[in-house]
Parts: C-alpha cells; structure tokens; sequence
C-alpha cells in the first residue's frame, strides 16, 4: 500500500485521532507536523491542502482528505481495520463519529479554554454541561457492552475516545464515569495504543512498526 501521511500536532485530540488508528492497525506512516502555535496552520502553503486552517489532514495516493472523522471513514474503507463487522455496524459506527462531532466536542472546547485560554470562563461554563452529558451518554453505553458498535473495537471507539482523550485537562475526571473509564483501559490494553504526547511527536518523523 502506498505510504500515508498525516498533518497534525502533539496538542490537538482531532491528530490523535488517525494517529491513534494507525498505531493501532500498526500501519506505516510518515508525520509531518503542523505548528498551531506559529501559526503555520493559516499560512498560503497549508491552505492550499487545508482550506479550513486546522489539523489533522490526510495525503494518500494524490488524495487529500480532511476532518478527522471523515479521515477515519477513509482509513477504515482503505486498511479494513476497525471497520464494522456487518453492513449496519459499519453505518452505525459512523453515526457515532457524526454524534461525537456534535457533542464530545464539548469536552475538547472545555479543555481548550482550560488549556490554552484561561482568561474565557464563560466559555467553560457553557460547554462543561454539555461535555458532561456526552461522556454520561458513553458512559451509559458501555454499561452493557464493551465496545461502542459490535463486538469489537471500530473507527467509533477510536473516534470517541480520540476526542475527549485530554478531559483530564479540561477538569475532568474520568473516574466519574466507571464505563467509560473501564473501556479507556480495554482500548488502552490494546497492542499499539498510545496516549497523544507519548504517539505524536513534536517534528516530523517516520512511524515504521515492525
Ligand atoms: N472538525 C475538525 C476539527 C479540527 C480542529 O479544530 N483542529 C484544531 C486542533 S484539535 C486546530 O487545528 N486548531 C487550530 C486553529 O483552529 O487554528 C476535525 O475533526 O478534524
């Protein structure tokens, strides 16, 4: 297969998101990083990849595929891994990115104003109800079943978990949501998982499992 590469940053949960996939498909890829902190996000030369300035993007075989969900449709379609094992669950898994997209969100804009704009309350105040519900959602999920779609790990728990990876730095924390939290270490006790600033790197590098 042709070799793929990912624009994305160490600080930014929609990166983890197909780095986390790739690591656990224990897929080749090469990293190129994408400084938010520069700014090279908004400069002419990512634009012209990256119409809406934000990472994650995807090269593959010519093609450029943006949004992390959409990036995780691709990959799933592309490699086989993580996919559903039947035609419904393979829609369904997809749902879940469409609702996480909508609602886990609010965990990642609490953890953002947390992070890197705390002079923004207001912002928290908003969203921390909102990021509290979609974990309680998860969470309630889980209570029955080990994996969000089927009976094994797919794009919607890389995508789920992908998104509210950083709770913990927007203030939550994960033991108030026992499901979920047992799923975190089910997906954690996978071969190739890695939590976001131990998977991507800072530079740009060559991911090469053997
Ligand atoms: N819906 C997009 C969200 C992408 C996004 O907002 N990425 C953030 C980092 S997590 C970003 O690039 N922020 C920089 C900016 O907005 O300038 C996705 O899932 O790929």
């Amino acid at each position: 297969m042709e070799r793929l590469t990912v624009y994305g940053s160490f600080t930014s949960s929609s990166s983890y998101k197909p780095m986390l996939y790739l690591a656990l498909a224990r897929l080749p890829f090469s990293f190129r990083t994408v400084n938010l902190k520069y700014g090279v996000q908004k400069e002419p030369p990512y634009l012209a990849m990256n119409r809406w300035g934000v990472v994650p993007s995807l090269r593959h075989r010519g093609l450029t595929i943006l949004q992390s969900n959409v990036i995780l449709d691709y990959l799933a379609r592309e490699t086989g891994h993580f996919e559903g094992a039947t035609e419904q669950e393979c829609w369904q898994a997809r749902e879940w990115l469409s609702w996480e997209a909508d609602h886990i969100t609010a965990v990642a804009k609490v953890r953002h104003s947390a992070r890197f704009r705390a002079s923004h309350p207001e912002v928290i105040a908003e969203f921390r109800p909102k990021a509290e519900a979609a974990l309680s959602f998860v969470d309630q999920t889980l209570k029955t079943r080990d994996w969000l779609v089927g009976e094994r790990c797919t794009i919607a728990d890389i995508g789920c978990w992908g998104r509210m990876v950083f709770m913990a730095e927007g203030g939550f924390d994960i033991a108030d949501w026992p499901y979920l939290e047992a799923w975190s270490q089910r997906l954690k006790a996978m071969p190739g998982f890695a939590l976001p600033y131990d998977l991507i790197p800072s530079k740009d590098r060559e991911f090469d499992p053997v």
